[in-house]
């Protein structure tokens, strides 16, 4: 069949929001074509498409079938896109977080849709595109959702070598930028799916709790890959869970070492994941940040995000993560239930305490798919905003007033950042990655998120 998966364009063009490839779907374009689909690609996100720019295309085109992805948060954004489309395309399938997390409610939300896959969608995309082919009669295939039609579970593979490569070649992939980058280029990958820890805010209904990871030499060929092919020389890893098995972070290091591969990069770990040889060997083998889910400086915070890490872990996290030459990050909570604007404080103070290089504050969300919403299911009526995604409405938990938790929230990213060395950082990041534009970007945005909140 004739596929076009579509990230559609920001709801307002000054929105903030990082851009960084849409791997969902590069993945799904991957296994499509590997059996035997015609697929593209289109970020329209990516390359600043107008919504108006977008119907004149799907007129012209006119695919058999529009794919799309979509986080909770931006739910709406796929709708729109999906209702534009719907007179120019002959089926419409929409993937990701949220149509997992919400199920047949998705429906409901958007009329245009003829179909939702549930989870790791590789598997699930092929089969459905035969199923809609064959048409049968037959109940659609494992994963996918059908108005009116039953529905039953696929099972995620074990094996993730297993899968096609993510079509990168069909991504804008000069139009990728990211901030905190050391050098421009930038790409991202997903070197294992899965996470057995148990936060209460983490939404893991797409990959789960098992943990699968793909080997070290087949992580570094794809490395070898973005470096030669698409001039990637700056790869954040978005796995759930990177530094889980520590032997395999450090083949990983080898390999890279081993191959002299020229490339630089940033990953997510717990604090608890994380020691000085191993951050030592990932400094040498092109480490530059590490982000951890810090959270906060309150215990009783922690044990009720169930985060499972204690305030010294982070601590000693952040002095090795110093000690072996590497930038930190911390993504923090504040005014999670049971704290006060002293507590808020704290936390925010603690960021500075520990010598974190970057911070990211938000605010507790009962996203659909936490076990945090079976408890609080989007009944909170206070919607506090971060400045890199002020354009979304989020159902913040807090015993806080929302006004006095959105001061707290502004003057925790001011405090942080309005000082000289974060800004002359942030300033020297954005010329090496070549991120000016993105920069611009988002200290406009910053700017109208502190005047409007
Ligand atoms: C990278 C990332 C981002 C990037 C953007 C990613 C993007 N795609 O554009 C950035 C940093 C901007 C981001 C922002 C946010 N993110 Co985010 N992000 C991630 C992260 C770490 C990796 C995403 C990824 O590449 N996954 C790997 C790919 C292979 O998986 P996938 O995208 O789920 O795709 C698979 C399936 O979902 C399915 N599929 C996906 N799309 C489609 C389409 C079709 C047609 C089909 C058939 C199948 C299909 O098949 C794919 C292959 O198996 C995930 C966690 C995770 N491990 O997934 C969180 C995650 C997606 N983010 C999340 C959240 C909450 C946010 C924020 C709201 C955070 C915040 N600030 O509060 C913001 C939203 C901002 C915004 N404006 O959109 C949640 C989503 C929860 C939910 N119910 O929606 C996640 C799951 C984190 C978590 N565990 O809670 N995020
Ligand atoms: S927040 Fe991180 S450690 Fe916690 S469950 Fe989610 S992916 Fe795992």
């Amino acid at each position: 069949m004739d596929v076009l998966l579509l990230r559609p364009p920001r709801r307002n063009p000054h929105d903030a929001g990082l851009c960084v490839p849409p791997m969902g779907l590069a993945y799904v374009a991957g296994a499509l074509r590997a059996a035997g689909h015609r697929v593209d690609i289109l970020d329209a996100l990516a390359l600043s498409w107008s919504w108006r720019r977008l119907e004149s295309e799907l007129a012209r085109r006119r695919p058999e079938v529009l794919g799309l992805s979509a986080m909770t948060p931006v739910a709406d954004i796929a709708a729109r896109a999906a209702q534009l489309a719907r007179p120019y395309v002959g089926r419409i399938v929409l993937g990701g977080p949220h149509p997992t997390a919400v199920r047949r409610a998705v429906f409901e939300a958007s009329p245009a849709l003829d179909a939702a896959v549930v989870g790791e969608g590789e598997g699930p995309a092929v089969a459905l595109m035969n199923w809609w082919s064959s048409s049968s009669g037959a109940p659609p295939p494992p994963g996918v959702l059908v108005p009116g039609q039953p529905f039953t579970e696929a099972t995620p593979p074990a094996d993730l070598t297993t899968l096609p490569p993510p079509a990168r070649d069909l991504l804008p992939n000069s139009a990728y930028r990211y901030l905190f980058a050391t050098r421009r280029g930038f790409g991202t990958m997903i070197t294992s799916r899965g996470c057995p820890f148990r936060c209460s805010f983490c939404d893991k209904s797409v990959s789960g709790s098992r943990w699968r990871a793909r080997p070290a030499v087949h992580v570094v060929d794809e490395l070898e890959t973005m470096r030669k092919q698409h001039g990637i020389r700056f790869v954040n890893f978005y796995d759930d869970n990177f530094t889980l098995q520590r032997s395999r972070v450090a083949a990983i290091c080898e390999e890279i070492l081993r191959r002299g591969l020229d490339i630089e990069w940033k990953c997510e770990g717990r604090v608890d994941g994380v020691d000085l040889p191993l951050l030592k060997l990932m400094r040498r083998a092109g480490c530059r940040v590490v982000a951890y889910g810090v959270e906060s400086a309150n215990p009783e915070t922690l044990a009720l995000l169930r985060k499972d890490i204690t305030v010294e872990q982070s601590v000693e996290a952040f002095a090795l993560t110093r000690q072996a030459r590497l930038r930190s990050l911390a993504y923090m909570i504040i005014g999670a239930p049971g704290e006060d604007a002293a507590a808020v404080r704290q936390s925010v103070s603690f960021c500075r305490e520990i010598g974190a290089d970057y911070v990211q504050f938000s605010s507790l969300v009962a996203m659909p798919g936490t076990p945090l919403f079976a408890q609080h299911g989007g009944s909170s009526a206070a919607s506090v905003t971060n400045p890199l995604d002020a354009d979304l409405g989020r159902a913040t938990v807090t015993d806080l007033p929302p006004d006095e938790l959105a001061r707290l929230m502004r003057s925790a990213w001011r405090g942080f950042y309005l000082r000289p060395r974060p800004m002359r950082r942030l300033a020297v990041d954005a010329v090496r990655s070549g991120s000016i534009g993105e920069a611009v970007r988002l200290t406009r945005a910053w700017a109208s998120w502190s005047l409007s909140s």
